[in-house]
């Protein structure tokens, strides 16, 4: 019987927590072959609009322009991060916490150019799905070192044991709000290019602005179990946009 990739320790964390980090997992050939895509992807989508600045830069806004460019599905635009999806290393990780059956709910690339990177604001990432049941698990991955002065992930850990009442940002209408959160509990979660962060679906969390000279290029791969219905109440079927990744015969 193979040996589960995480220790009972690491398993222990995340049920209490709510996220583990781990890695360095990517190699450095690796890294260098998604950074390039990556920044091939970019470069495509500031030519076509089709990144999304998730940023408040609203007419009236006094201060310098934010940038928090999101490019939703790159699985299907890139076959790079296609095979990540189906990366055997990152699914025994993810079969530790939801199970040997495993679907995509999707993916995002998520980038905060330097000096004028965007905050994502404090957030559960279910508020926005509506997924039920509330069991998705969220592998986020960067291709840059992090810290959390360029966009490292910062969370309250322990946060994901009950859905927090979000309400709509009155600066951006990309991100929901929260009040209340007491920041003395975050945690920034650093990590090293090709590391990740892993997250449960309510686990409270929140990005920088990135005020440094470094970029910081991530990659989320959000999965779900098979029976998890979508905000409409309908159950997601296996499809070209939520493959079914790992599946127990
Ligand atoms: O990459 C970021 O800055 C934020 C990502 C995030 O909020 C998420 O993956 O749920």
């Amino acid at each position: 019987m193979p040996q589960p990739v995480l220790n009972q320790e690491q398993l222990d964390f995340f049920q209490r927590c709510g996220y583990l980090a781990f890695g360095p997992l990517l190699k450095p050939e690796e890294i260098e072959v998604l950074r390039n895509e990556y920044d091939a992807e970019f470069r495509k989508a500031s030519e076509t609009g089709s990144a999304r600045n998730l940023s408040d830069n609203k007419p009236d806004r006094k201060d310098a322009p934010t940038r928090m460019l999101q490019i939703m599905q790159m699985c299907e635009r890139n076959l790079q991060f296609r095979k990540l999806i189906y990366d055997t290393r990152i699914l025994d990780i993810v079969q530790c916490f939801i199970g040997p059956n495993i679907m995509l709910f999707h993916d995002q690339a998520l980038f905060k150019p330097a000096h004028t990177g965007g905050a994502v604001t404090w957030h559960q990432d279910n508020a926005y799905w509506k997924c039920q049941p509330a069991n998705l698990v969220s592998c986020w991955m960067t291709l840059d070192d992090v810290v959390k002065e360029n966009g490292a992930m910062q969370v309250i850990p322990g946060s994901h044991l009950r859905p927090v009442h979000h309400d709509q940002n009155q600066t951006t209408d990309a991100l929901l709000e929260i009040k209340g959160i007491d920041v003395n509990e975050a945690v920034a979660v650093d990590l090293p290019a090709g590391g990740i962060m892993f997250h449960h679906c309510q686990t409270l969390h929140y990005t920088a602005p990135n005020t440094t000279p470094r970029q910081r290029r991530a990659f989320a791969i959000h999965f779900m179990t098979p029976g998890t219905a979508a905000r409409n109440g309908e159950v997601m079927r296996v499809d070209f946009k939520h493959p079914m990744l790992r599946m127990c015969v």
